[in-house]
C-alpha cells in the first residue's frame, strides 16, 4: 500500500472532536489502529475464540496458529534467529520488569554496577533501582550532552569491568534522541556485561534487527505499532532466556508439577504463565504485516519528512523552545515561553489537534531539562503536512490568547 492513502485505513481518525477534523499528534503514547488490525481482532472473536496449546478441537488449533503465527512474525520483522527467542509480555513495561527480575537478580550482586542514561523512560529506571536496591548494585548514568545525545566515548568511560548490564532506550520517548546500541552493546560485550534495549520508540517506526545490534535483550509494545494494546514483546538471546527463572508461576508453563517441586516448558513458554494474550498476538500479526506491506523504510522516510517539516514551521515561532537533538526521531517536544503546556494542551484540543503535556513518564529527564512538564506532538505513518500546518495555526493562536490574557 501507499504510504499516501494511508489515512483511510484508520477509521478513528474519520471524525471531528470539539467540531474539527481530529489532528492525531500523540502516537508516542499509543498508535491508531488501521483495519485490518480491527479486523482481525473481530474475525478471532467472532469465528475461532478459543484456548491455544491444549486440546486437539479445531477452533483450539485455529488459535493457535494464530498466537503461534505471530511468533513467526515477530521472528522476522526484528531480525531474530529462533522464535524460542521471541517472549510474549503485556508491553515494554512488563518485558523490562521481567528482565530486570529474573536476569538482574539472579546476576546481580554486590559491588556490581548497572548503566542507564538519564533519558529513560521510568520503565527503564525503575525496575533497575529495585533490583540494585535488592541486590547491593549500583546505578550509574551516562552522561548527556547539551543537545540531548550521548556519545559512545563517555558510554566507553561509563562501562566497567563491574558493569553488569546496560539498560538504555533506543529512542527516546521526549527528545527523539537515537541511541547509538550497536555501538554500546560492542562496548558491553568488551566488558562481559548485556545490553537490555527499550525500543518501545523504535521498532514502530524503523528497521530493527536484532542481529546487526546484536543485544542481549529488546523490549517492544504492540500498541504503539498499530497493534492492540496489553501485548508486547521480550526479545532474548537463547543463551540468556535459557537460563533464566520464569517471571510467574502457574498454568500453561510447567512440563510437570508434584506436590512440592515442578518443572518447566522449555523455551520460550515457560515465560508465558496462564492462559496467554491470545487476540492481542493475533492482532500484533494483522500489525506486523500492515507495516511491512507500507515498508518500514517508507515509514521512517515519511516520519522524517513530516518531522523537518514541523521543525522548519515551528521556527517561524516566536518564543517557543524545542528540546533535544537536530537529528532525531518522529516527535517534537516543546516549551511555550507563556503558556503552560497543560494549558496548550488544552487549547490545542478545542480545535481537535490532540498532543501529550506533562513529564512523559521521564522525570529525571525533566529534571536535566530543567523544566516540569513539556507538550508534544508525536507523528506516525498517517500523519500530513497538513497536520502540522494545523499544529502551527493552534500554537499561533494559544499564543495571541494566553498574550492577551496575562497582559
Ligand atoms: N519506554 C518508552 C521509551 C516509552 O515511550 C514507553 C511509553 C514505555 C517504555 C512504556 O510502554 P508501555 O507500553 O509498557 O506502557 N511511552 C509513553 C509516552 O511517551 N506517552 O505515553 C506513553
Amino acid at each position: 500500500m501507499d504510504i499516501k492513502n494511508v489515512k483511510d485505513m484508520f477509521p478513528v481518525l474519520d471524525q471531528e472532536v470539539n467540531g474539527h477534523p481530529l489532528v492525531y499528534l500523540d502516537s508516542a503514547a499509543t498508535s491508531q489502529k488501521p483495519l485490518p488490525v480491527i479486523e482481525a481482532l473481530g474475525d478471532y472473536y467472532r469465528r475461532y475464540n478459543s484456548n491455544v496449546h491444549r486440546g486437539v478441537h479445531t477452533l483450539g488449533t485455529m488459535a493457535t496458529e494464530g498466537y503461534e503465527g505471530t511468533r513467526e512474525k515477530v521472528k522476522t520483522f526484528i531480525g531474530a534467529k529462533r522464535s524460542e527467542e521471541i517472549i510474549f509480555t503485556r508491553g515494554t513495561t512488563t518485558a523490562l520488569n521481567m528482565v530486570a527480575n529474573s536476569y538482574g537478580r539472579a546476576n546481580l550482586s554486590e559491588g556490581d554496577e548497572i548503566v542507564l542514561t538519564q533519558m529513560e523512560h521510568h520503565s527503564n529506571i525503575i525496575p533497575w533501582q529495585q533490583v540494585a536496591k535488592a541486590t547491593g548494585a549500583k546505578l550509574h548514568y551516562i552522561p548527556m550532552q547539551n543537545d540531548g545525545t550521548i556519545t559512545v566515548e563517555d558510554a566507553r568511560n561509563t562501562i566497567t569491568d563491574k558493569t553488569k548490564i546496560v539498560a538504555m532506550g533506543h529512542v527516546s520517548n521526549v527528545l527523539g534522541t537515537v541511541n547509538p546500541i550497536k555501538e554500546v552493546t560492542a562496548i558491553a560485550h568488551e566488558h562481559n556485561a548485556v545490553t537490555v534495549v527499550d525500543g518501545a520508540q523504535s521498532v514502530p517506526h524503523m528497521k530493527v534487527d536484532m542481529q546487526d545490534l546484536n543485544c542481549d535483550f529488546y523490549a517492544f509494545s504492540a500498541h504503539k505499532m498499530c497493534g492492540p494494546t496489553g501485548i508486547g514483546v521480550l526479545y532474548g538471546k537463547k543463551k540468556h532466556l535459557k537460563q533464566m527463572e520464569p517471571f510467574e508461576f502457574g498454568g500453561e508453563m510447567i512440563d510437570f508439577v508434584d506436590l512440592y517441586e515442578s518443572t518447566w516448558k522449555e523455551l520460550p513458554w515457560k515465560f508465558e504463565g496462564g492462559t496467554p494474550i491470545i487476540a492481542g498476538a493475533i492482532g500484533l500479526g494483522a500489525a506486523i504485516d500492515f507495516l511491512e506491506d507500507i515498508g518500514m523504510d517508507n515509514i521512517t522516510a515519511h516520519e522524517t519528512k513530516l518531522t523537518n517539516y514541523a521543525l522548519e514551521r515551528f521556527s517561524e515561532l516566536e518564543g517557543l523552545e524545542v528540546f533535544g537533538p537536530e537529528k532525531r526521531a518522529g516527535l517534537i517536544t516543546f516549551n511555550s515561553e507563556e503558556v503552560h503546556p497543560h494549558d496548550l494542551a488544552t487549547v490545542l484540543d478545542a480545535d481537535g489537534i490532540a498532543v501529550r503535556a506533562g513529564h512523559h513518564c521521564a522525570q529525571p529527564l525533566m529534571k536535566w531539562l530543567n523544566v516540569t512538564a513539556t507538550a508534544r506532538a508525536s507523528f506516525y505513518l498517517y500523519n500530513t503536512e497538513e497536520d502540522i500546518d494545523k499544529l502551527v495555526n493552534g500554537l499561533s493562536k494559544a499564543k495571541e490568547y494566553f498574550g492577551d490574557v496575562f497582559a
